[in-house]
């Protein structure tokens, strides 16, 4: 049987994802989730991922989460020799760093700055932009010092794919990148010269702008996150 995906059509980590997937060319079946309708805070999803989040992987009964993991995963069993993740230590080491940089750093704060807002009614401040410029200079940094074409090496690896989907949640937002030159210019040529690569993130990034424009009513989702819930011990 094919792997299934349970996945959100413009949620970042679920892009990278299926990113991968479609490049590797492996068959899978893909499960939307509506996030809208909280079809992941439900006891049954929880039993393939405590956490309430998607993406989830399900192998067959061996249930993955978290995207990088899961994309680590996909390239170990589906793509053993690709260069999309490369098996040379240094190589490899660079990857991994930039896949949780961008968790860890480039994403969450970006996610903080344009996605929270649009789904659970906060304001943008002024401290979650100060965290995206410091998001983005440091991504022009570790782009400056590499000095490749890729984010990762002179290749195309997965590494591109999730700093792909993050960096899409700004032109979501209208949000300039113009200020970090070398970003941009990577950002245009992925979407170039990977142009059906750019299609899965395409469909998220064009969704995500739509929501910025028209916010959907999360308020009777029951969400424990929505600031119109009340916070319970
Ligand atoms: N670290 C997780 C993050 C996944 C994540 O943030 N997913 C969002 C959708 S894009 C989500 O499910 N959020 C749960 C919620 O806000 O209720 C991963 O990489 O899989």
């Amino acid at each position: 049987m094919p792997m299934k995906l349970y996945g959100v059509s413009d949620g970042p980590p679920t892009l990278g994802v299926r990113m991968t997937l479609k490049a590797l060319n492996v068959p899978y079946e893909y499960v939307n989730v509506n996030f809208n309708k909280g079809e992941h805070m439900t006891d049954s999803y929880a039993k393939m991922n405590p956490q309430k989040e998607i993406p989830v992987l399900d192998d067959n009964g061996f249930y993955l989460q978290e995207s990088n993991a899961i994309i680590q995963y996909i390239c170990d069993k589906y793509g053993p020799d690709s260069p999309l993740y490369p098996k040379d230590p240094t190589a490899r080491a660079i990857v991994n760093q930039r896949l949780f940089f961008n968790m860890g750093f480039y994403y969450s704060s970006i996610g903080a700055y344009a996605l929270a807002p649009i789904f659970f009614d906060y304001e943008r401040s002024a401290m979650g932009l100060k965290k995206v410029e410091n998001a983005l200079k440091v991504f022009q940094t570790y782009l400056e010092r590499l000095n490749t074409k890729y984010v990762a090496g002179d290749n195309l690896t997965v590494a591109d794919f999730v700093l792909i989907t993050s960096t899409m949640c700004l032109e979501a937002i209208n949000f300039d990148i113009s200020g970090y030159p070398l970003i941009k210019k990577w950002y245009e040529m992925f979407k170039k010269e990977h142009s059906e690569l750019w299609e899965v993130a395409k469909v998220g990034m064009l969704e995500l702008a739509e929501f910025e424009k028209n916010p959907p009513d999360l308020s009777t989702m029951n969400h424990p996150f929505h600031p119109t819930r009340k916070a319970t011990k």
